[in-house]
C-alpha cells in the first residue's frame, strides 16, 4: 500500500506556494491548494518544517521535544525571489520553491546537504481519515545514514527499509524490525558533512534509506501531520548534540548505577537472593545492584510482595544495603483484573485505564492473567502511577525501578488493539497514534515516582520501550536477545546506535539473555558490557546460572579482572556521563564519529569510542587470539602493553580471553578509582591519573561530584581540565579547576605512560621533587606488564613539568625505582 512502485493510491500533492506571512523565525507559506508549510528557525543549526495537508494545524504539541528546549532568535536573511525564497541563517542556507514546496538546504560554501525529491505528498487514508504523510528526498552522492535507535542491523542503513512501532521482540535477530523502540531520527553523511532529521510524529512511521528506489531516501507515517526538524552539523558529534538537546538530557544518575549490576529471570526466594549478594562479596567481585524479576510479586500483581518467598522485605532490603547492594524491582503495565486487588480497584473507580472505542476497559492477558492497562498519557494518572512507589521506596527501601512489557506487550495479540482511547495530555486518539509513546509515558510516569521518593538521592529508572526523548527519565537495555556471537555483535551496534540517538545510558543483557553462554562468550560479552554505560548481566532463569563465577575457576578470575576495570574507570564513565548532560554528547561514538575527516571509518562499525579518550573493539567470535580493526587518526597506546599506534589504518589487537581491544588516545588523562566492591565501600584517598604522552598537546577532562543527591545541580561539583603537553625531552601536564566541589582525596598518583625519556627532573608548581615509588598504587600497577614512573602530587596542582634525557643505556626504571 505504502509502496511508491504499486500506486494504486493517488498520491497528493501541495501545489503552489501564492502567498507568506513572516513573524520574527517563524513563517507561513500559503499555496493554491490550500496546503499550508510553517517553517521555524529554532537556532542558527536547527529549522523545523511542519505541513497542514488540509490548511488546519492540530494542536503544537510534542511527547518527544524537550520542554526545556529554548528556540533562538537566530540573525536571519530572509529575501522573497520570483520563484522561490531563500532563507539563511549564519550557518545554513534554506530554499523553498514556490512551486511544488520543495526544500533545499545548502551550507554556506554552497554544498547541497539536503533535496527535497517529490517533498512533501500525502495520501488519505479512506479507513482511519488519516492523511498518510509523506516526505522524500534524493540521496546525495556517497551518502550514508545513521541513527534509528535499536536497529539490529548494520550501523550504514542505506539500502533499507525500517520502521517504528514498538514491539515485544523476544529472541528477535539480526535485521528484525521493528524492535521494542522507536526513535524517529537519522543522520545523514556525504561529503563529509553531517545533518539530521528528526521527524516528530508518534504514529507507525517508516524510514526507506534509497530501499525502493536507489536516489531517493523518503519517510512517512501514517497519521498526524509531516513534522520535522532539520538538524545540520556539520560534524557527526554536533548533529547528535543538537539532537540531545532538542529532545532532551538526563539527569546525572547516582554513581552506583554505573557500577556492575546483577540480574535474573528471577531471584527468589530470599535466601537464593541473598545467596547471590554473598556470591559476589565473597569472591571479592565488584557489585552494586540486585534485581527482582516478577516472581516477587503477588501472583504479578504490581505493587505487591510474595510474602511467601519474601516474608519480610523491608529487613531484607535493609540488610542488603547494608552490605552495599541497591535492590532495583521490575514493574510491568498491566493491572490484574481482581475484585479484591486495591490498585486494580482505585483504577477502576477513577477511570484511569484504557479503554475500547465503545466504551468498555480493555483486557489483555499478561502475567498476571487478564489485565487492564493504565492511560499514562493521562497527566492524573501518571501522578496516580508516581504515587504507587510511595512503599516500595520509602518504605521497604527500594533503590531503582525496572519498566518492562511497556511496548505494551499482550499475549496471543502482541499489543493493544487499534481502536483503544487515551487521552494524550488532552487531545484523545486512538492507539495508533499512542502505541509508540506508551512505554515513555509509563517510564515518565514511574520516573516521578522514583525521583520524588527516592529523593535526596538521584533515582534510577529503566525502560524496555522508549520514544525519542525518553532519555529524560530513563535508563534502557536492547531487550530479549540470545546467547550467541551474532547476538554480541549486535548489542555493540545497538547500544552504539542508541547513543548517538539520544539515549546514552544503554546496555544489553550481558551473557544473553536466552540459553546459555560457554565461559568463552560471557566473557567476550562482559569486556564489551564493561564500557556500555549501563552494565548488567541479565538472563532468563530457564536457561541455567548467568552470574559472574557460573562458568569455571578461570573464567570467575576473568569475570573479576574485567568488573574491576570497570570500578576503577567509573570516575571517566560519570564524566562521559556528564558530557552527555551538558553537551549532549554521545558517551558511546562509532568511529566516523571520532574520525569524519577519513571516509575508510565509514565502513567500520564494531571500533567506538567511549568518552573522549578511549577506543574499544569488541571480540565477537570465538576462539582468537586478536582481530583486525581500525583505529583511527592520530596517535594511540594499547592500553595492555602501551604499545604506541599511529592510527589512519588497520591493525591486529592481541587480545586472548584476559583483553579486549583497547586503545588510549596520545595525551589523554584517564582518572581511576582503585578497585572496590561498591561504589562508596572505601573513602577514595587518592585518585591514579593515567597519563599518556603526546608529542603535542591534549587537553581531558574531569567531572565530580558527590555521587548522588543534588548538590551538583547548585554547583557543588568540580571540572578540571588537564592539559598534557609533550616532546621529546619533556612533559608538562598543567590542571584548571572550575567548582567548588571538594573530594576527600588530596593526592592524585600521576602514572606516566609512554614516555620517551628516562625522567630526569620533576618540577611541581616551582618546586622539584625526587619521585618515589607510592605503597598506595603497588595493587594496580600489579596488573601491568611494565613497571611504569609514577608521581604523587597534591590534588592542587597546577603545574607539573617534567624534563627527561633520552636513555642510552640505562635501564628506565633504575632512575625513577632505584632498588
Ligand atoms: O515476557 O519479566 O525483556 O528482561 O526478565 C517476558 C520477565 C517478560 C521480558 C524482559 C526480560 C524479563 C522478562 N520479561
Amino acid at each position: 500500500m505504502l509502496n511508491d512502485l504499486v500506486n494504486r493510491k493517488e498520491n497528493l500533492f501541495p501545489g503552489k506556494i501564492i502567498d507568506y506571512q513572516q513573524e520574527e523565525n517563524k513563517f507561513h507559506f500559503y499555496t493554491n491548494t490550500d496546503v499550508i508549510l510553517f517553517v521555524q528557525v529554532l537556532n542558527p543549526k536547527i529549522i523545523r518544517f511542519r505541513y497542514a495537508a488540509d490548511g488546519n494545524f492540530p494542536p503544537d504539541f510534542s511527547y518527544a521535544r524537550d520542554p526545556d528546549f529554548t528556540p533562538e532568535l537566530p540573525l536571519l536573511e530572509f529575501i522573497a525571489h520570483p520563484d522561490f525564497f531563500q532563507l539563511s541563517t549564519d550557518q545554513v542556507v534554506c530554499l523553498i520553491q514556490k512551486e511544488g514546496m520543495h526544500i533545499r538546504i545548502l551550507d554556506k560554501a554552497g554544498n547541497t546537504i539536503m533535496d527535497d525529491e517529490k517533498g512533501y505528498h500525502w495520501e488519505y487514508d479512506l479507513h482511519t481519515g488519516n492523511n498518510i504523510v509523506k516526505m522524500s528526498k534524493w540521496v546525495q552522492s556517497g551518502e550514508h545514514y545513521y541513527g534509528l535507535g535499536d536497529k539490529s542491523c548494520n550501523m550504514n542503513l542505506r539500502g533499507r527499509r525500517l520502521q517504528n512501532w514498538s514491539s515485544d521482540t523476544y529472541g528477535y535477530s539480526r535485521n528484525s524490525d521493528p524492535l521494542y523502540k522507536n526513535v524517529p531520527f537519522y543522520i545523514g553523511l556525504h561529503q563529509k558533512i553531517a545533518y539530521g532529521i528528526f521527524f516528530d510524529n508518534t504514529f507507525r512511521t517508516y524510514f526507506d534509506f534509497a530501499h525502493e528506489r536507489s536516489n531517493v531516501t523518503s519517510f512517512w507515517a501514517h497519521g498526524e501531520e509531516m513534522n520535522y526538524y532539520f538538524i545540520y552539523g556539520p560534524s557527526l558529534i554536533e548533529v547528535s548534540e543538537q539532537y540531545a538537546f532538542l529532545t532532551g538530557r538526563p539527569e546525572m544518575p547516582p554513581l552506583w548505577a554505573l557500577g556492575y549490576q546483577q540480574c535474573k529471570w528471577s531471584y527468589y526466594p530470599e535466601q537464593t537472593f541473598k545467596a547471590i549478594a554473598s556470591g559476589f562479596r565473597e569472591r571479592q567481585i565488584p557489585c552494586d545492584a540486585l534485581y527482582l524479576d516478577i516472581d516477587y510479586m503477588d501472583g504479578f500483581r504490581c505493587f505487591t510482595w510474595n510474602k511467601e518467598y519474601f516474608p519480610d522485605p523491608q529487613r531484607m532490603i535493609r540488610e542488603l544495603a547494608a552490605d552495599g547492594f541497591k535492590t532495583v524491582i521490575i514493574i510491568d503495565p498491566g493491572i490484574k483484573i481482581d475484585k479484591n486487588y486495591w490498585i486494580y480497584q482505585e483504577g477502576c473507580a477513577q477511570d484511569y485505564f484504557c479503554r475500547r472505542s465503545d466504551g468498555p476497559f480493555m483486557k489483555g492477558s499478561v502475567w498476571p492473567g487478564l489485565c487492564h492497562f493504565p492511560d499514562y498519557t493521562h497527566p492524573e494518572v501518571r501522578d496516580w502511577w508516581a504515587n504507587l512507589f510511595k512503599e516500595l521506596i520509602t518504605v521497604d527501601g527500594v533503590r531503582g525501578v525496572w519498566n518492562d512489557m511497556n511496548e505494551p506487550a499482550v499475549f496471543e495479540q502482541g499489543t493493544f488493539p487499534d481502536d483503544v482511547r487515551f487521552n494524550y495530555d488532552g487531545q484523545p486518539c486512538s492507539h495508533r497514534k499512542a502505541h509508540n509513546i506508551y512505554g515513555m509515558q509509563m517510564a515518565r510516569a514511574t520516573y516521578q515516582g522514583v525521583k520524588k521518593f527516592c529523593y535526596p538521592n538521584r533515582p534510577l529508572v529503566i525502560t524496555r520501550s522508549a520514544f525519542s526523548g525518553t532519555q529524560r527519565f530513563s535508563a534502557t537495555w536492547t531487550g530479549d536477545n540470545v546467547a550467541s556471537w551474532d547476538h554480541l555483535w549486535m548489542a555493540n551496534i545497538q547500544c552504539q546506535r542508541l547513543s548517538i540517538s539520544g539515549m546514552s545510558f544503554v546496555g544489553s543483557d550481558i551473557g544473553g539473555f536466552i540459553e546459555t553462554p560457554t565461559g568463552e562468550l560471557y566473557i567476550r560479552w562482559l569486556q564489551l558490557g564493561i564500557f556500555h554505560p549501563f552494565c548488567r548481566t541479565h538472563s532468563s532463569g530457564d536457561h541455567g546460572d548467568q552470574e559472574p563465577w557460573s562458568f569455571g575457576e578461570e573464567y570467575t578470575q576473568l569475570a573479576k579482572k574485567f568488573i574491576e576495570l570497570r570500578y576503577q574507570l567509573l570516575p571517566y564513565i560519570y564524566t562521559a556521563f556528564w558530557q552527555h548532560i551538558t553537551y549532549g554528547t554521545p558517551m558511546l561514538r562509532p568511529l566516523p564519529f571520532l574520525n569524519q575527516d577519513d571516509t575508510e571509518s565509514y565502513h567500520r562499525m564494531a571500533e567506538f569510542g567511549l568518552g573522549d579518550n578511549l577506543l574499544i573493539c569488541p571480540i565477537t567470535q570465538p576462539e582468537v587470539d586478536g582481530r583486525w580493526l581500525y583505529v583511527p587518526s592520530g596517535t594511540w597506546y594499547y592500553y595492555w602493553d602501551d604499545a604506541e599506534v599511529v592510527g589512519g589504518k588497520e591493525v591486529w589487537a592481541n587480545a586472548k580471553l584476559d583483553r579486549i581491544p583497547l586503545y588510549v588516545r596520545a595525551g589523554a588523562v584517564l582518572p581511576f578509582y582503585p578497585v572496590m566492591q561498591y561504589v562508596g565501600e572505601i573513602e577514595i584517598t587518592q585518585l591514579t591519573l593515567h597519563v599518556y604522552f603526546v608529542q603535542g598537546s591534549v587537553s581531558s577532562v574531569l567531572y565530580e561530584d558527590a555521587g548522588d543527591g543534588y548538590d551538583y545541580e547548585k554547583g557543588i561539583c568540580s571540572e578540571k581540565i588537564f592539559l598534557v603537553t609533550g616532546s621529546n625531552t619533556g612533559l608538562s601536564i598543567s590542571q584548571e579547576v572550575k567548582g567548588s566541589y571538594a573530594p576527600i582525596y588530596t593526592t592524585y598518583n600521576i602514572v606516566l605512560h609512554g614516555l620517551p625519556f628516562v625522567l630526569k627532573t620533576v618540577e611541581v608548581d616551582g618546586v622539584l621533587i625526587t619521585p618515589e615509588p607510592n605503597p598506595e598504587s603497588a595493587a594496580e600497577t600489579e596488573q601491568r606488564e611494565n613497571k611504569l614512573p609514577e608521581i604523587l602530587v597534591s590534588k592542587d596542582f597546577e603545574q607539573i613539568n617534567i624534563q627527561g634525557i633520552i636513555p642510552e643505556s640505562a635501564e628506565p626504571d633504575a632512575l625513577i625505582n632505584p632498588e
